[in-house]
């Protein structure tokens, strides 16, 4: 029987219009890894080109949200000092940063020096035997939700938060027979890029 879990079918979408932002942690780097790499894996298969993956690292998940807001900033700003700017903002209710937002006749941002179109923020946080999980786990959720719709850019929810390694291993794909939720990060960031633009041109297919 098919599990209730998971995204379901796989949508096809076509990233090869889209620039594309990782931000991980490298606490627990044996977990993050292959997490990464399942990720990158499904951008390229999606048709995201390798120069359009921008890969970020943070020491820990705390540090996820403020690296996300900042290097979306710094797409902004290069997209502005490498040509002219657009028409405005046309992609979502922001109120910060987007009217350097950089558009193409087409209405969608250029994509090896655009504005990210989404952008994967990856941690893994492991409960200890203090509070500390419990504060980061949530104040690190609240901070990349809010990164979000204050930017207006789809900001993938790569943070697992699990009891223990083995929880960790049995969701990197490191596990005999286990699901990689990497790839699910790569595909989501690569339909709602995808999606985002539709939406910003009043497309609604
Ligand atoms: C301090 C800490 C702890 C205890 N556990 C984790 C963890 O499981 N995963 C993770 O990504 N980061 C952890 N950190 C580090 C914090 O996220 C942060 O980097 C530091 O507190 C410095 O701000």
């Amino acid at each position: 029987m098919a599990s209730l879990k998971g995204p379901g079918e796989a949508q096809q979408h076509d990233g090869s219009a889209l620039r594309i932002g990782i931000v991980h942690a490298r606490w627990n780097t044996s977990i993050i890894e292959p997490l990464v790499a399942g990720t990158k894996a499904k951008l390229l298969g999606s048709g995201v080109k390798e120069s359009n993956i921008v890969v970020q690292s943070v020491p820990g998940a705390w540090e996820l949200p403020i690296a996300c807001q900042k290097l979306f900033s710094a797409s902004q700003i290069q997209s502005t000092t490498s040509s002219s700017l657009g028409a405005g903002d046309l992609l979502g209710s922001s109120t910060t940063d987007l009217t350097a937002l950089k558009l193409d006749s087409t209405g969608s941002s250029a994509a090896s020096s655009g504005p990210f179109d989404a952008i994967i923020a990856i941690g893994v946080l492991i409960k200890g035997e203090t509070m500390h999980f419990e504060y980061i786990a949530d104040a690190v959720s609240q901070g990349l939700m809010r990164v979000q719709l204050d930017t207006g850019v789809p900001l993938i929810f790569g943070l697992l938060t699990v009891l223990n390694e083995e929880q960790a291993k049995a969701r990197a794909g490191v596990s005999s027979g286990s699901h990689n939720h990497g790839e699910d990060w790569g595909l989501a960031a690569v339909e709602l890029g995808v999606k985002r633009k539709e939406w910003a041109a009043g497309k609604i297919s």
